[in-house]
């Protein structure tokens, strides 16, 4: 991805909402990142107390042992035959160290996997495909793509409960700052939950590699309060705008091959195998978060998404320039 791709992705974000992108485990800003991050301080602190002791036995021991001048070049150092108090020392501790992390672990992995959602949950469900991701709600009838939307709230007040699936290979569901990774395996079903403290854009990305674009199958959170979030949910729910001034743009997108992999709520398109463009426009991002939703943008995407993503299960279809004016401005239209 080159440079400024990147400086203008820093840049998108949702009016008003704060942006969280260091993508940082020591930073966390909800409960199951706050109890993994814990673990991970322990397991921090034990092993620099490991260093620091070891490291102060190697120095003292270069230190203390080195060859001093008076020493006869070609009398052999004494010979020691062991000592079992230091061979029993050095077995117990290690494994003393290793029984308390595998407790403190799987503690923490038990209580974050068991703990039950509080009162207020909204149930998500977050489908991965090749190279992007597929957003349902089912309790309000929802499929969007990339952006998933969550309510966000005060500790142990609301919780986003989400069902993971994939339509093809492993793939793995990561926001370092909300909660640990979980898989996303063809023919099962895994499930987290998530608290934001705080509304904001929270970034993360699919943590297990899965195909060529892997690095770029990039995930956001929008972490909204309960009220902004049903301000969302409510436009999402409605069928497509339908722009009269767009009738012929329309037609056009109608007639080409896009409807076999795309829907628009509303229209003929009903296509399944791509991302959801029923408000396109309301995203942040296009490709899975990987280049920001603009004008100039999308049509570069729509004229070839071949050359923006290589490899992606998009063709690039040679569109003519009438075809492809029209197209992009009726998907502008959706809002
Ligand atoms: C063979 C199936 C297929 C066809 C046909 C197809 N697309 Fe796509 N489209 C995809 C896939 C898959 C993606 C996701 C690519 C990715 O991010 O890796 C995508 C992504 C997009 C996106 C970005 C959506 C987002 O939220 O990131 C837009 C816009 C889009 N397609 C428009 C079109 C248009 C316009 C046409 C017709 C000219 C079209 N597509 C035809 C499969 C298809
Ligand atoms: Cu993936």
């Amino acid at each position: 991805m080159a440079l400024h791709t990147v400086a203008a992705l820093l840049q998108a974000q949702v009016p008003g909402v704060p942006e969280h992108r260091i993508t940082d485990i020591f930073k966390p800003l909800a409960s199951p990142a706050q109890s993994e991050a814990n673990i991970a301080w322990l397991t921090f602190a034990i092993t620099a107390g490991i260093f620091v002791v070891v490291a102060t036995l190697i120095v003292y021991t270069i230190v203390k042992f080195r060859r001093k001048p008076e020493y006869d070049v070609l009398q052999e150092p004494p010979q020691v035959y062991g000592s079992n108090q230091i061979e029993a020392a050095w077995t117990v501790i290690p494994i003393l160290i290793v029984f308390v992390l595998i407790g403190v672990t799987a503690r923490v992995v038990a209580s974050v996997e068991n703990a039950s959602p509080p009162k207020s949950t909204l149930k998500i469900r977050v489908i991965g495909h090749q190279w992007w991701w597929e957003v349902q709600y089912p309790d309000y009838g929802i499929t969007t793509a990339n952006e998933v939307h969550m309510i966000a709230g005060p500790d142990g007040q609301v919780s986003n409960y989400i069902q993971l699936q994939s339509a093809d290979v492993a793939h793995s569901f990561w926001i370092p700052q909300l909660a640990g990774k979980t898989d996303l395996i063809p023919n099962r079903d895994n499930y987290i939950w998530m608290d934001p403290r705080e509304p904001g854009v929270y970034v993360g990305n699919c943590a297990e590699y899965c195909g060529t674009q892997h690095a770029n199958m990039l995930l956001r959170v929008v972490a909204q309060t309960p009220h902004d979030f049903e301000e969302w949910a409510a436009n999402e729910k409605k069928p497509a705008v339908d722009d009269p001034q767009a009738t012929a743009a329309k037609a056009a997108f109608l007639s080409l091959s896009c409807v076999n992999c795309h829907n628009v709520s509303g229209t003929s398109a009903r296509g399944k195998f791509g991302p959801d463009l029923t408000h396109l426009m309301t995203r942040q991002t296009l490709a899975s978060n990987m280049i920001v939703n603009n004008p100039e943008n999308l049509k570069h995407w729509v004229n070839d998404p071949q050359e923006m993503k290589q490899g992606c299960l998009m063709p690039s279809f040679k569109l003519t320039d009438t075809e492809l004016n029209q197209v992009v401005s009726y998907l502008e239209t959706l809002k």
